[in-house]
């Protein structure tokens, strides 16, 4: 089994890789914003919890998504790999998954670190907002409010992978389909 993170910044383009990859090795894509929006949609419990949090540009609660990320591992046992989007994204995400990797007896194989700079992230967000109907993508404020909280809680976790030697940092300015490329070379070499 190899698994691995797509880390980076809101709007660096993680979800638009994710699918391409996929598609590509036939990972299992866990996204918890993809998740978390699904449950927002179905108006569950979870689902109105999260909401508040997510249109303000904050985080949903460790447990929440932690609880989240354990029932979809189990869910699929016998996948080639785990692609994580958007998770972990605070150090306790991160302690908690190389927990709930080891009790299967597999671990990350490596960290694709999207590098995107501030103003290039607001304006895709910005672009995104006209279609995606996201509250969070609409509002310039909330829009710097989650990349402080970026730069803050989750920044850590490539702190967390690079003291276990698993980062690897990719340039995400570039068309879709260089940085696809980028990505791939790195998964090739250690697949
Ligand atoms: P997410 O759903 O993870 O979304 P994201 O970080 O905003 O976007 P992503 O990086 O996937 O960007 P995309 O490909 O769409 O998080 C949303 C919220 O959910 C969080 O704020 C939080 O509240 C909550 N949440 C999720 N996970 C959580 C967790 N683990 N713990 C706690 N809370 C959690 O790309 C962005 C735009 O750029 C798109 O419009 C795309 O078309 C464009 N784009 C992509 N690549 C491009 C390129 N190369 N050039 C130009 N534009 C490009």
């Amino acid at each position: 089994m190899f698994n691995l993170i797509l880390f980076g910044p809101p709007g660096s383009g993680k979800g638009t890789q994710s699918e391409k990859l996929i598609a590509q090795y036939g990972f299992k894509h866990l996204a918890t914003g993809d998740i978390l929006r699904a449950e927002i949609a179905n108006k569950t419990a979870l689902g109105m919890e999260a909401k508040s949090l997510m249109d303000k540009g904050q985080l949903v609660p460790d447990e929440v998504v932690i609880g989240m990320i354990s029932t979809a591992l189990d869910a699929h046992p016998d996948v080639p790999g785990f692609l994580f989007d958007g998770f972990p994204r605070t150090t306790a995400q991160a302690e908690a998954l190389d927990k709930l990797l080891k009790l299967k007896e597999t671990e990350i194989g490596v960290v694709l670190a999207l590098q995107v700079p501030d103003e290039e992230l607001i304006s895709r967000m910005l672009n995104r907002a006209k279609t995606s109907g996201r509250a969070d993508d609409a509002d310039e404020n909330v829009q710097r409010n989650r990349l402080e909280i970026y730069k803050r809680d989750t920044l850590p976790v490539a702190a967390h992978y690079s003291k276990q030697d698993k980062v690897v940092n990719i340039p995400g300015v570039g068309t879709i389909a260089e940085i696809f490329d980028r990505l791939s070379t790195e998964i090739e070499s250690r697949k």
